[in-house]
């Protein structure tokens, strides 16, 4: 399939996975799979997508640079970015020493004052590693800011963390006491 069917694809898995799965009719678990067939039946409702079979959907998960959805056992989950409100039930586990977190220079005063918040979302999402925060900075502002977590800290005073998928990290709520340092991304 082409590039632009993929990326289509991918948006509208992500819609009706993280944000809209009434909009689809899906049944979803607590940690947030729907049935494949579930799925693809409703989009072959939609014009666009009457032709969409599973192997698509398999090459968007293969090709994608971001492992954004899982697909075992004839069911579908995103790994994270929900904003449906029932809360998606994640696995807690021990994060890295060190978690990032790239954001736009504009909410810094915020994020100070605040903590980091999941605003839109479940989840506060943090990075593995900084180059991925970068990227994800970047959505957000041309000259992102990183900002460096002590996620041992956090968790050793019982902040609980969660896993997205290997690079991506998740928590409830991040108190500002645990940014210790920030980097604002001035080379690409
Ligand atoms: C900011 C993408 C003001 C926060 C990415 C962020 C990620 C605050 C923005 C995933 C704040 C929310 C999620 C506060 C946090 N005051 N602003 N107190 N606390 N913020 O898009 O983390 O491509 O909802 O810094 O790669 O940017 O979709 O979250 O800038 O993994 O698969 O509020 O989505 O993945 O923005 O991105 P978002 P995010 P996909």
């Amino acid at each position: 399939i082409k590039m632009n069917y993929r990326d289509a694809l991918s948006k509208e898995l992500s819609y009706a996975l993280r944000h809209a799965p009434w909009e689809y009719e899906l049944e979803m678990d607590a940690e947030g799979r729907v049935p494949i067939d579930q799925l693809l039946n409703a989009l072959h409702r939609e014009e666009h997508w009457k032709d969409v079979q599973e192997a698509d959907i398999q090459e968007v998960i293969a090709k994608s640079e971001k492992k954004r959805f899982e697909l075992k056992d004839g069911m579908i989950r995103a790994f994270y970015g929900h904003s449906i409100p029932m809360k998606i039930v994640k696995e807690e586990k021990m994060p890295p020493k060190v978690l990032y977190h790239g954001t736009a220079r504009r909410f810094l005063d915020s994020i100070k004052a605040k903590g980091l918040l999941p605003q839109s979302r479940q989840y506060v999402h943090l990075s593995q590693d900084m180059e991925t925060a970068k990227s994800v900075g970047r959505r957000h502002d041309g000259t992102p800011c990183i900002l460096v977590i002590d996620a041992k800290k956090a968790w050793d005073e019982g902040v609980k963390f969660y896993l997205g998928n290997e690079k991506v990290w998740l928590a409830d709520w991040v108190d500002a006491k645990y940014i210790v340092d920030y980097y604002i991304s001035t080379t690409s």
